[in-house]
């Protein structure tokens, strides 16, 4: 599994604090708590409190990259701050994100192709989010076409069927799970899956029971990328055990050690 730690992101309160204030250490303590945990890849996001979405991304990346070298994950909507994140960290990147639309995939792949990035294409498009499974894996297949339009290998692709909160779309979830299935059955070589594992609890109670049992059935179904806080322990051993239990790793008594070591 290649897991985006998921903390550097204002819509955490101390993170939020950290960009209003430009105190460096706190994003950079999480940031490496982060890496610690087992973070492959640290998610950037300003959050939803700041007017100027550009210079707050290059503080936040630079921040960031003063500790670790580890690859980050710029996450915005706004094409700007996209390409703003991206210059400021220099290589070792993913695009988080761009949605599936024609417009969309033609402003941010060629970026992506430009800095050797991941690119994360979300199963969103003109239309919103679709209900159903078929509408999903329709927007994953056109986002493997275009990205073969412009010559990026699709093993740069990374394609995220969208989690929706499980108190208010419940019935989304099981379509998740089949549309991960789905892509992974329909394309070959095929695209990498992501899926932003707290969605699913977003104001929910039992949070962390919800988001473990997910991440256990998104394994089952193929997905190999999560956004996800690795800090949290229960959560790291219920990955290493659904791998294990999908023969990804090789059994032994003490497997959980064994991932660390
Ligand atoms: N797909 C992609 N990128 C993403 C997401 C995705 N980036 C952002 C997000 N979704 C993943 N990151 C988070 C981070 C926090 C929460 C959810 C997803 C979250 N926070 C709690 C809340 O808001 O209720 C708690 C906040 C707090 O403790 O202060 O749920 O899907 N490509």
């Amino acid at each position: 599994m290649f897991i985006i730690g998921e903390r550097v992101n204002g819509m955490f309160s101390d993170i939020k604090k950290a960009i209003q204030s430009k105190d460096k250490k706190p994003v950079q303590k999480v940031a490496l708590e982060q890496v610690k945990a087992g973070a492959n890849a640290l998610d950037i996001n300003v959050g939803p409190a700041t007017a100027d979405k550009e210079s707050a991304m290059v503080w936040l990346v630079e921040a960031v990259r003063e500790v670790t070298d580890i690859a980050l994950s710029v996450d915005t909507a706004k094409f700007s701050a996209m390409k703003a994140g991206f210059e400021a960290a220099g290589g070792s990147l993913i695009l988080n994100s761009t949605k599936g639309d024609d417009r969309s995939m033609d402003q941010y792949l060629p970026l992506a192709k430009e800095h050797d990035a991941l690119a994360i294409i979300l199963c969103i498009d003109e239309n919103g989010v679709p209900s159903n499974v078929e509408g999903r894996v329709e927007i994953a297949m056109k986002g493997l076409a275009k990205a073969m339009e412009y010559e990026i290998d699709i093993e740069k692709i990374v394609i995220d069927p969208i989690v929706l909160p499980a108190n208010v779309a419940q019935d989304q979830t099981k379509k998740v799970m089949q549309a991960i299935s789905e892509i992974r059955s329909l394309a070959d070589p095929s695209p990498h899956i992501v899926v932003g594992l707290s969605n699913i609890s977003q104001r929910c109670s039992n949070t962390g029971l919800i988001d473990r049992t997910f991440l256990a059935m998104c394994v089952a179904n193929g997905m190999d990328m999560a956004i996800t806080d690795p800090t949290d322990e229960e959560l790291m051993n219920t990955m290493i055990t659904a791998e294990l239990l999908m023969n990804k790793s090789i059994y032994c008594d003490g497997f959980l050690e064994a991932y660390y070591t």
